[in-house]
């Protein structure tokens, strides 16, 4: 998805004199004033460039589904139409929706059923970069899932290009994630894990082969192949540069279970933002993504080349998940891989603090509750506090309230916590609270310890649990509750 400085201002221009967005933004149904649009959820034939084409699921035909552009404070409205075969909701990722706009079955709707349509209706806010999934099943894992970019209110320009990059895994057989393919084994869950170690220690395809027993929930399959927008490489679209070019990448993670490092050969990259919230710009060799997880990053092209950013580890070359950024002049030359090697520096939490002092309450929270993320050994399923969604706790919150969660994460691999409806505060006393980080993904490291802070400051019940949609699916979730909320009726 191609987006430069010129067609920016065109678009800018044309919104003031009141000109229809048609086209400009390459949504289909997009119209006048740009804040409405269809999105079809269906199953359609699915081809990444390589590998057999299977059937699995897509908005509109196409998976990712449409990218969706709209300016800070506008309405969206979205009309969800469903051609599947079965319920289906759509989740706006990191946007603190009202309750009822959130998209979660059974918790802020009844799931859509087949045949059926939905209208989601919100103010996108604040700005940034964001994603939309379906929230049903394993239906993100099967392509229901498409970038949602909030553009400032007022244009922030310094870019000559930008590029939103939606990375996914992919199981290339009919029904994706859910097709009867080999899967980690729970104990699996113990070596494998969601970033370092994925593919290399698994094998990629052969081995595992585990199945749970009827009823239980699946568990993570061996992906065989990673998309950037939608193409395994090096059938995508190359990202082409001219020397000077100053480029803007939003990284998005819609996978199910697979974390990124990134890195692009040639050249380091600054990280300019998280979750969509402004960072102090900082420069990395190597950027991590967990699942749900944004990165905004840019890079300056000043060194010339054919280049690759790649991650490591989903597999070199043509197995992994990896895009070329090719300058003028070098489009036909064989790009260079990063070397992933000791001493590179890689982007942390720790690393980084917001852009400008964001407020935060000041004193002890009102609310604390423990959370202490464990499974995977032995057994298919995940908990928090040793429950399952949905017989798992709820967290209460009264409005204004200032709530803490501090997550001990007592299993051998990474838990990437998202809370839906809210942007926390990454607890760390390494810096003023008004410079925490907002996100409202965080991962919680094997073995560690992390704490977030949130205001309650949007009423409702609202969803709260793993982005690994398999931990999810498989318990790892309860409900941060207002009082007086209750879900809605099934229909
Ligand atoms: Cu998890």
């Amino acid at each position: 998805m191609e987006y430069t400085r010129r067609k920016f201002l065109q678009t800018s221009l044309g919104a003031l004199a009141g000109a229809a967005a048609g086209g400009l933004w390459s949504v289909p149904g997009w119209a006048a004033g740009g804040t409405k649009l269809e999105l079809t959820a269906q199953e359609s034939r699915i081809d990444l460039g390589r590998g057999p084409a299977f059937n699995a699921f897509s908005f509109n035909g196409q998976t990712p589904g449409p990218v969706i552009r709209v300016r800070e404070g506008q309405e969206l409205q979205v009309i969800l139409r469903n051609r599947l075969q079965r319920p289906t909701t759509i989740h706006w990722h990191g946007q603190p929706v009202p309750n009822a706009m959130d998209g979660v079955p059974g918790v802020t709707q009844a799931a859509v059923p087949p045949g059926g349509s939905f209208t989601y209706r919100f103010r996108a806010h604040p700005a940034g970069t964001y994603f939309y999934h379906s929230h049903f099943g394993y239906q993100l894992d099967q392509g229901l899932y498409g970038a949602l970019i909030v553009e400032p209110a007022r244009p922030v320009g310094g870019w000559d290009r930008e590029e939103v990059l939606l990375l996914a895994d992919w199981v290339l057989a009919d029904g994706g994630g859910m097709a009867p393919v080999p899967r980690r084994s729970p104990m699996g869950g113990m070596m494998g894990g969601g970033m370092m170690g994925r593919g290399r220690m698994g094998g990629r395809g052969g081995r595992g082969g585990w199945s749970g027993a009827p009823g239980e929930p699946l568990t993570e399959p061996y992906y065989q192949g990673y998309a950037v927008n939608g193409r395994l490489y090096p059938h995508g679209e190359p990202i082409k540069v001219k020397k000077g070019d100053k480029v803007r990448l939003r990284l998005i993670n819609a996978s199910s279970a697979t974390t990124y490092d990134l890195s692009l050969a040639g050249h380091r990259l600054t990280v300019l933002a998280l979750d969509g919230q402004d960072i102090t710009p900082k420069t990395f060799d190597v950027v991590r993504l967990a699942m749900g997880e944004r990165v905004d990053v840019e890079f300056t092209a000043d060194n010339p080349g054919a280049w690759l950013l790649q991650a490591y580890d989903t597999g070199l070359g043509e197995s992994g998940l990896a895009t070329a950024v090719l300058y003028q002049g070098y489009e036909d030359r064989p790009p260079n891989r990063p070397g992933f090697r000791p001493g590179l520096s890689l982007a942390t939490y720790w690393d980084l603090a917001a852009a400008r002092p964001v407020a935060h309450p000041a004193g002890p929270p009102q609310r604390w509750y423990q959370q202490v993320l464990s499974g995977g050994m032995h057994s298919p399923y995940w908990s928090i506090n040793g429950r399952m969604y949905p017989d798992s706790e709820r967290l209460g919150a009264a409005p204004g309230e200032k709530v803490r969660l501090s997550y001990f994460n007592r299993s051998m691999i990474p838990h990437p916590m998202h809370l839906h409806g809210h942007f926390f505060r990454i607890v760390n006393f390494a810096l003023p609270p008004e410079r925490w980080l907002v996100k409202d993904t965080a991962v919680v490291e094997p073995m560690r310890r992390l704490d977030v802070e949130f205001v309650a400051d949007n009423p409702g019940l609202w969803f709260h649990h793993c982005h690994n949609l398999y931990h999810m699916e498989a318990g790892m979730a309860n409900l941060v509750t207002y009082a007086g909320a209750t879900p809605p009726k099934e229909t």
